[in-house]
């Protein structure tokens, strides 16, 4: 199913993948569809999804005729296609500090964190291993030390105000704070995070969703 005026999200709600993007579509108060693709719904892996994105992952989102898969090349691609000119600054400089967090989002920390979350969220309490989930917690521990330094002179990643570089971390932040594992207190993630949960369309599309 895909609507010609609004742009179109195919991927599951717990995605942290799928979250950036409805996190994004609310914040800048653009509507769109989404369609429950992928994990127990299925779907992602049939032909008529392959075609659209070859990786058979979620999410792809499908805009008139155009069709984008990559969670942070969909961020740029709707904030460009919206002017959200604030949240991907067109400044070089400004745009560099912007792009190196969802890089590192998707190179660095992402992997991490999904070991961690799936060897706790997504395995059988029978099943899960102590040993592993503490491997991938100190490994986490340390990446979200970096982001908490770096949160150290400044409100957000990319300076004052809410970038793509925090779309691309929050929802992974959320399953950090949330996971029953243990963390130090890290003062300026927290305040960061805090921020993060002030705005409607955080609590919306990764709080409300949950660990899941
Ligand atoms: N680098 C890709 C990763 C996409 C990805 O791995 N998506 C996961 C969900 S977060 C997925 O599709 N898993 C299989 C499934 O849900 O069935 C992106 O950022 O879009």
């Amino acid at each position: 199913m895909t609507n010609d005026i609004v742009p179109t999200v195919l991927g599951r709600a717990t995605s942290s993948n799928v979250q950036k993007v409805m996190w994004l579509l609310a914040e800048i108060g653009q509507p769109c569809v989404r369609v429950d693709m992928g994990g127990q719904f299925g779907g992602n892996k049939e032909a008529q999804y392959l075609q659209k994105n070859p990786n058979g992952v979620v999410p792809t989102l499908i805009d008139r005729d155009t069709v984008v898969w990559e969670s942070n090349t969909i961020l740029r691609y709707l904030a460009n296609r919206f002017a959200a000119v604030e949240l991907y600054p067109a400044d070089a400089v400004h745009r560099a500090w912007v792009e190196r967090w969802m890089d590192w989002q998707l190179s660095t920390l992402g992997p991490a964190n999904t070991l961690l979350f799936q060897s706790i969220v997504r395995t059988p309490l029978e099943q899960r291993s102590a040993d592993l989930i503490e491997t991938y917690r100190q490994r986490n521990a340390k990446l979200f030390d970096v982001l908490d330094q770096v949160l150290v002179d400044r409100r957000y990643l990319g300076g004052d105000e809410l970038t793509l570089a925090d779309i691309a971390l929050g929802p992974l932040t959320y399953r950090w704070f949330e996971l029953p594992v243990e963390r130090d207190e890290y003062k300026y993630l927290r305040r960061w995070y805090d921020l993060l949960r002030q705005r409607p369309a955080f609590e919306r599309h990764i709080v409300e969703i949950g660990l899941s």
